[in-house]
């Protein structure tokens, strides 16, 4: 056990753990499962283009989401573009800064211009009363993201958007399984996309899915994901091959006949962090409303520097150098990024002090179903030893030191 500042690995102490510990280490929680399937689809040598296994991974995705329709895509970035593309989404659209880059990416890509606009700072969603001082004759839409899976405010914004006769759409790449008032994320917005990338909890090894209850929607997304075909062949519109395989299905169904264990192992490890941290001045673990439900595919730590002694950067350096490899989605935020921050258009006229803030105090902790109670235990030892160190853990400078 660690004691002084000199057993930690960053001041010439041994390092905690031999392997490192990610954060987004891939759930594999059925072998046998996944090989079955992927052995019955190249005994039928349907591969892709809208093969069995495509086909129930939507309807299995459309379940949990509590929509009518879902298009399986290739990746989460494509589907926003995809979505973008089907909604006729125009001129100026309004998403958060604080989000990852494919969010505006994706928007930028279709000729879209985001305005990045601030966030609530205990959510990490966009603020409604900011996002209703930046709409103007140009703007068509809002985007919001799920940022952590914690849902957005989905009546202030669903208000706003029917004021103002925009489209509201939602980036859920974080927030399958998560919900609010009883109901699912993915029943929201007008459509919403998610992300079964590997690092996701529920995978694809890469995969996506655009959900809705429109139906004319509906069939245009389908529609710009394979080329611009309609159901009778014909190419009625430019499109792309956003499509999905039937190797990702197989995982992504694999994965979600074992959603419920997924989440508990999750739902565990997210209330052994809150357990392991309680108490520690400056640091928290960040935790759903009471009426929302969370997948805890993120634990999410924030660092008050002036309360804790030290800050994000100092003590995700020496969990770092334990070979806790923490990240810090989302530092910095778009706006801040190479393609955005020289780009006047993008900028909105109002500062973005609580996107920056939060950006610099939060980190995430690796959790998931490679991750065990005592490797929870022991990061929780570190951070307990760091908080009785105070400033001293700071001497090495920071993150991105190292
Ligand atoms: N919208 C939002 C709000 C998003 O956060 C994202 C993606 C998207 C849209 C777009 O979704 P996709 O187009 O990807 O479907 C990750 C993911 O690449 C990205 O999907 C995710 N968000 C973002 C928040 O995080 P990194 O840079 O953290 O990934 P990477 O490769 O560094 O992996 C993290 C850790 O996981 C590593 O330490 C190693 C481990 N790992 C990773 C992979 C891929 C493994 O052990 N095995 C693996 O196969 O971006």
């Amino acid at each position: 056990m660690k004691t002084a500042l000199r057993d930690l690995a960053l001041f010439g102490g041994p390092v905690v753990f031999a392997e490192p510990l990610h954060v987004g280490r891939p759930n594999i929680p059925d072998r046998d499962g996944l090989m079955k399937r992927v052995a019955e689809a190249l005994d039928r040598g349907r591969l892709t283009n809208f093969g069995p296994l495509v086909r129930e991974f939507e309807a299995r995705v459309a379940e949990v989401a509590g929509t009518r329709h879902c298009v399986a895509v290739c990746n989460a970035t494509v589907g926003l573009q995809v979505l973008i593309c089907a909604a006729g989404l125009r001129g100026e659209v309004i998403v958060p800064s604080f989000t990852y880059v494919a969010t505006p990416h994706a928007l930028w890509w279709e000729g879209v211009t985001p305005i990045f606009c601030d966030i609530d700072p205990e959510t990490g969603n966009l603020d409604p009363a900011q996002v209703a001082r930046l709409i103007t004759d140009r703007t068509t839409g809002i985007l919001g993201v799920h940022v952590w899976g914690r849902p957005c405010a989905v009546d202030e914004l669903r208000a706003l958007a029917d004021e103002h006769d925009l489209q509201l759409l939602y980036d859920s790449a974080h927030a399958i399984g998560c919900g609010k008032a009883g109901r699912p994320v993915g029943s929201f917005g007008r459509a919403e996309v998610f992300s079964f990338h590997a690092t996701k909890f529920v995978n694809a090894f890469e995969g996506g899915a655009i959900v809705t209850d429109d139906d004319a929607l509906a069939a245009r997304v389908r529609s710009v994901h394979y080329f611009g075909f309609d159901d009778g062949g014909d190419v009625v519109s430019v499109g792309t091959n956003a499509k999905m395989n039937e190797i990702s299905a197989a995982m992504g169904l694999t994965s979600l006949d074992h959603l419920p264990g997924l989440l508990a192992r999750n739902r565990a490890n997210h209330e052994r962090y809150v357990r392991g941290l309680a108490g520690v001045p400056g640091v928290r673990v960040r935790e759903p409303a009471p009426d929302e439900v969370s997948n805890h595919q993120f634990v999410t730590v924030d660092v008050d520097a002036g309360t804790a002694g030290f800050d994000r950067d100092a003590l995700a350096a020496v969990l770092r150098a334990e070979n806790v490899l923490v990240r810090t989605h989302f530092d910095p935020c778009c706006h801040r990024r190479a393609p955005y921050r020289d780009r006047p258009e993008v900028h909105s006229p109002l500062p973005l002090p609580h996107s920056e803030a939060l950006s610099s105090r939060v980190m995430q902790l690796p959790t998931g179903m490679s991750i065990e109670d005592h490797h929870i235990d022991q990061i929780c030892e570190i951070v307990r030893l760091c908080s009785t160190l105070g400033p001293a853990v700071s001497v090495k400078g920071s993150l991105r030191d190292l």
